[in-house]
């Protein structure tokens, strides 16, 4: 199958590196694509960053559409731009918030969210509600790393999310841990040997998500709310994108 990995940020260092930790998961016959907007923040930090990624992921599937891809992963942790690329992609589309808490709750009764920016610990928040996983989510904690900051994760980098998560895993009582941030990739291995509780990684989740759905045949409904964007006149720099 053919899966289409978006970033919604413009870090070209960040889409490698995401698309090397699918890869690493990947079953033998999937092939990833990874792709960024061609216009938008480096990271995604905050509401404003978050919109112009949700921007970016809709200009991204919108290019695409036509590819014959068989299902596409939202990878950055608001999941931005997951509804609207559900309107134009014909195959499955997940964001990796959605699949790490999915995944976390199949694991344990309760797990913790360990991110980046304290700032964005809302948005999460509100993914958590907009998912309807309250009852599974014990708490989501901050690190103040910032996003960039995880290109190139050190040893220091990697001890402050360890101490991050035991404190974590500790307040909150889980038994779990969701990492709170695409850029987090490649951490999840260490981590869940260190921690010695499952660590969930949302782009690993996500592919491999999708492959089943794909390999199951079920795709986004086209019957409601996801059905193709109305045609309408469209102006300005995204006239383009209209239908
Ligand atoms: C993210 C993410 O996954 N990618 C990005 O640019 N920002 N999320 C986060 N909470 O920092």
């Amino acid at each position: 199958m053919r899966l289409l990995l978006l970033n919604p940020n413009t870090s070209a260092a960040m889409t490698a590196a995401i698309g090397a930790a699918a890869r690493e998961v990947a079953a033998p016959g999937t092939e990833i694509v990874a792709r960024q907007p061609s216009f938008g923040p480096a990271s995604i930090e905050g509401h404003f960053d978050d919109a112009f990624g949700a921007a970016g992921v809709a200009e991204q599937a919108r290019l695409a559409a036509g590819e014959g891809f068989d299902a596409t992963v939202v990878a950055c942790f608001g999941d931005p731009g997951v509804d609207a690329a559900r309107e134009v992609m014909a195959g499955p589309v997940l964001g990796v918030a959605e699949a790490a808490f999915h995944a976390a709750a199949m694991l344990a009764t309760g797990f913790s969210v360990v991110t980046t920016m304290t700032r964005t610990c809302v948005i999460a928040e509100r993914l958590v509600q907009r998912y309807g996983f309250e009852r599974v989510c014990r708490g989501i904690h901050g690190t103040d790393i910032p996003v960039l900051d995880l290109e190139a994760a050190g040893e220091a980098l990697v001890d402050t999310l360890e101490a991050a998560a035991r404190r974590a895993l500790a307040a909150d009582r889980s038994e779990a841990v969701v990492l709170g941030c695409a850029g987090m990739a490649g951490l999840a291995g260490t981590l869940q040997a260190r921690l010695g509780v499952p660590v969930v990684d949302g782009v690993a989740a996500a592919v491999k998500f999708a492959e089943a759905l794909a390999a199951l045949g079920l795709k986004t409904p086209k019957t409601g709310d996801y059905a193709s964007p109305r045609s309408k006149p469209w102006a300005g720099w995204a006239a383009g994108f209209g239908a």
